[in-house]
């Protein structure tokens, strides 16, 4: 980490619903968990409801999986690449997201589905908003792990100029609220290494879907 990132605050709201807690994830136990997650359920690039394939490779864990198919997003209980229930979530996944959501303001965050990204250099995840869960007063806890990334904020259009937000090893945004009707993404990622996953970045959304 350079001398500019340490000077960022522990806690910092970005805007209304969109907290970033620094370096808050011990992310050397988070990655201890996922060859074994990825064993289950490998990353895949999914189809999109317009029938192109997602340049970020994707999987989950939980009682619940995000899945985008020719026929829609959905969540699912089962894995449609291996007809199998989704790898449990790890318990330090769980505590992670809980309290990284109270920090947050949102108490008692109990999420049913752990959406894993992984993206290589060259990467990147167009603007979006996150539609598929049940009930949106619940936050979508995110960390990010390996190569630094830019998160991009936009409005409540797709359009127009981008807040950019640079994430690295360890931080956790918490987004929530009026910030869940907010188009959002993920800027092309550069490339880097990290010493422990090489030239990858892994994100961790924990949602409650249900
Ligand atoms: C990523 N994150 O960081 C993509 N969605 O790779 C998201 O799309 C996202 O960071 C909802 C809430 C927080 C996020
Ligand atoms: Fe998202």
């Amino acid at each position: 980490m350079d001398l500019f990132t340490n000077l960022r605050p522990e806690k910092q709201t970005i805007r209304d619903g969109v907290t970033l807690l620094a370096s808050f994830a011990d992310t050397d136990a988070l990655l201890k968990e996922i060859p074994a997650l990825l064993a289950v359920s490998p990353v895949r690039r999914m189809l999109t409801p317009g029938g192109r394939q997602m340049q970020v490779a994707m999987s989950n864990c939980g009682p619940l999986g995000w899945v985008s198919e020719p026929t829609g997003y959905r969540y699912a209980a089962l894995d449609p690449l291996t007809g199998n229930p989704w790898p449990a979530m790890p318990e330090n996944f769980r505590a992670l997201a809980r309290e990284a959501a109270e920090r947050g303001g949102f108490m008692g965050f109990e999420p049913d589905a752990c959406l894993i990204n992984e993206y290589t250099p060259g990467l990147k995840l167009s603007p979006h908003i996150d539609q598929d869960e049940a009930d949106k007063n619940w936050p979508i806890v995110s960390v990010s792990i390996g190569i630094p990334a830019v998160f991009q904020l936009y409005g409540l259009t797709r359009g127009g100029r981008a807040e950019n937000i640079p994430l690295y090893d360890g931080d956790v945004i918490v987004f929530g609220g009026p910030a869940r009707h907010i188009y959002h993404g993920i800027k092309k990622v550069e490339r880097a290494s990290d010493a422990r996953i090489g030239e990858k970045r892994i994100n961790l959304t924990f949602r409650k879907a249900l």
